[in-house]
Order: structure tokens, then C-alpha cells, then sequence
């Protein structure tokens, strides 16, 4: 296992990045391209604050080789192919091109249907494109931290961030932008956990399997856009309850169409259809909050900041719970130390 504490002897080739994960209200699921990792459909999603990624890259001057951690797992084989192929399309731009060290941890699960492959491919783009001295527009970065992770350019930007599908084959108009920052409409999202474990399918896998056998992908990709202006519209006016609903359906739509593929993939335990329920109900009573869930068990209800302790409090009593958080909206991937 290499050491990261190892001092190099140029500090200034090291460099710290820090990503959020961001959680979709519209949600992206399928492909358009496998190769170059151009999502089917745009979506649009919320950073979140707390939840962090740290990846340190540093140049291995003397060796072609990359070394790449992920907590404590050293990542060998295939789980090596996306990490290198973001640096080898680094490399390619790099006047200064060498093997690489990255160390990246998180401080909540990985693999888990929290998004670490979106705040992982953002941190990890942005510190090594300043190991490896690459000067790129943050469009630029976007297509590449894309190319490890669909939904990574969406944790480069705070706040509301909107990825667009493009229609280019070479996906030059697949962009990530911010619609608002965090501060513009100060949401809590209340995170429950069921399973700390990571999933059993991947993203990408279900995604294609997803594509290639569920009746209903067709009816997805059409019904995307409406889903897409719907929440632009909630957002502009901050209208909470159209949001709710928009966001409700879109994450509902996206499991159904996953459910029905053949054979069907089911992310959700019976805690998630628990935690599912006391949300619903507690906004038929008035409490301001909504349910969203990725491709995991794991329950996301994004709050109006007043209504976030009653919906922490009620999300406390599903048996089975593992963990809770609430976090709010935070920051794009930045930069923290290149000494
Ligand atoms: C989303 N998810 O919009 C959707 C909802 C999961 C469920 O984006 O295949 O791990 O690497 O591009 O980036 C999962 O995204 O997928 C995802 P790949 P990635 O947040």
C-alpha cells in the first residue's frame, strides 16, 4: 500500500481537490453513447454540503504507472479503466505527462446510491488536470470528469445544476450549468440510510441493462423534457410543491422503468418503501418535504430548512434505520491545496 504522508520531493507537484456529491431531482438513467458516456437524457440536481470527497493526485515523475486508492482499497484490474482513462485524456492535453498517485476518501458510504462516483470523478478530474499542468475551461473538465462518471460534471457546479443531453455524436454540447447557487433557495436534504454496503449492480450496468429490456424506455426518454422544464419552472419561481411533485415522479418513473426490465432491478428495501411513506404522509399534513431515491436503498427527503428536524425526527423511528443526516446545499468541486 503507498504511503501519502511520504513528503515528495516537489511538494508542488500535489494536489488537493474537494467534491460534494450531488443528489438528481430529474433523474438520468440511460445512454447515448457508451463509449464517450453521453447520457440518454439531461437531468438536473442538487449539490449537497457536508458529504465530501478529498482526492489528493500527485506526479510520479520517474514512472508511467498510476496508483490509485480509494479509502483503503488499492484499485487494481478493471477497476483501475475508468481512474486511467480520465488521466490518459489528461495525459493526452499534458506538456507534462507522468504517472499518478491519487488517495481519495470519503466521509460517507461509498458505492452506495449517495453519488461517490460523481463528487469522486469531479475531485479527481479537477486535482489531476492541475497535477498534470492541463489549463482546461470548465466545459472542458465537465467532458472529461463525464467520461469517468455520468453524473460527475453535475458536482463540479453548486447549488441547481442542470446536465444537458446534447445531441452532438461527439458530445461537445453535453453540458453541465448552474441554474442558481445553493443560496438561492436554501433547501435541507435529510438523508436516511439503510445499507452502507455498496450496491450489487452499478449504475452502468443497469443502465444498459435497463435500455436494452424494459418496455418502458422509450416512454422515458419521450416524457424527459416535460419533466425537465417542470422543474426549471418550479425552480425559478422556488415553488416547493411543484418541485415536490415533479421530482416524486421523475424518481418514481425511473424505478419503474429499471423494475420492468427483464430480469427486473430492484434497488429498494422494505425501509425505503417505509421511509418512502412517512414522507408522503407528512407532507399531505402540510411539512414541507419530498422523497427522492437513487440507484440504492437509501432515502433522500429534501426539506424547506423549517420542516427538516420534524422530517429527521419522523425518518428516526423506520426501524432498520443505519444512519440519518441532514445536510444542505453546498459548493462546487474546488481546488483546496496545490503546494
Ligand atoms: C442520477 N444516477 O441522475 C441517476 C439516478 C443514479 C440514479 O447518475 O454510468 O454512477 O457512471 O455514468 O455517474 C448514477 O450515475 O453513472 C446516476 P455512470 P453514475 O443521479
Amino acid at each position: 500500500m503507498p504511503s501519502f504522508e511520504q513528503p515528495l520531493a516537489h511538494s508542488s507537484d500535489k494536489v488537493l481537490a474537494v467534491a460534494h456529491p450531488n443528489i438528481a431531482l430529474v433523474k438520468y438513467w440511460g445512454k447515448r453513447d457508451v463509449a464517450l458516456n453521453l447520457p440518454a437524457v439531461g437531468s438536473l440536481s442538487i449539490t449537497l454540503d457536508t458529504f465530501e470527497t478529498r482526492t489528493t493526485v500527485a506526479r510520479l515523475a520517474l514512472s508511467t504507472q498510476d496508483e490509485i486508492v480509494i479509502g483503503k482499497e488499492l484499485l487494481q484490474g478493471d477497476k483501475i479503466g475508468r481512474h486511467r482513462q480520465v488521466f490518459d485524456l489528461l495525459r493526452a492535453k499534458s506538456a507534462r505527462p507522468c504517472g499518478l498517485r491519487l488517495y481519495s476518501e470519503n466521509n460517507f458510504p461509498t458505492g452506495a446510491g449517495l453519488a461517490s462516483s460523481a463528487s469522486g470523478f469531479a475531485a479527481l478530474t479537477l486535482a489531476a488536470a492541475r497535477a498534470l499542468d492541463v489549463s482546461m475551461s470548465h466545459e472542458a473538465l465537465a467532458h472529461v470528469a463525464r467520461q469517468g462518471s455520468g453524473s460527475a460534471p453535475r458536482s463540479l457546479d453548486g447549488g441547481f445544476v442542470e446536465m444537458a443531453r446534447g445531441t452532438r455524436a461527439d458530445g461537445t454540447d453535453c453540458h453541465a450549468t448552474q441554474l442558481y447557487p445553493a443560496e438561492y433557495f436554501p433547501l435541507r436534504v435529510v438523508i436516511a440510510i439503510f445499507d452502507e454496503r455498496p450496491k450489487s449492480i452499478l449504475s452502468t450496468e443497469g443502465m444498459l441493462h435497463t435500455q436494452k429490456t424494459s418496455p418502458f424506455y422509450g416512454g422515458w426518454l419521450a416524457s424527459q423534457e416535460r419533466d425537465l422544464e417542470e422543474a426549471r419552472a418550479a425552480l425559478r419561481t422556488r415553488d416547493f410543491a411543484r418541485l415536490a411533485e415533479v421530482s416524486e415522479h421523475s424518481c418514481l418513473k425511473m424505478h419503474a422503468l429499471a423494475m420492468a426490465s427483464r430480469p427486473g432491478l430492484r434497488y429498494w428495501l422494505a425501509q425505503t418503501y417505509a421511509a418512502l411513506d412517512t414522507v408522503v404522509k407528512l407532507r399531505a399534513q402540510g411539512t414541507g418535504c419530498f422523497f427522492t431515491i437513487d440507484a440504492g436503498p437509501q432515502l433522500k427527503a429534501v426539506c424547506l430548512p423549517e420542516a427538516a428536524q420534524q422530517v429527521h425526527e419522523a425518518l428516526m423511528q423506520i426501524p432498520g434505520v443505519k444512519k440519518i443526516v441532514t445536510v444542505g446545499l453546498g459548493g462546487g468541486a474546488r481546488i483546496v491545496d496545490a503546494a
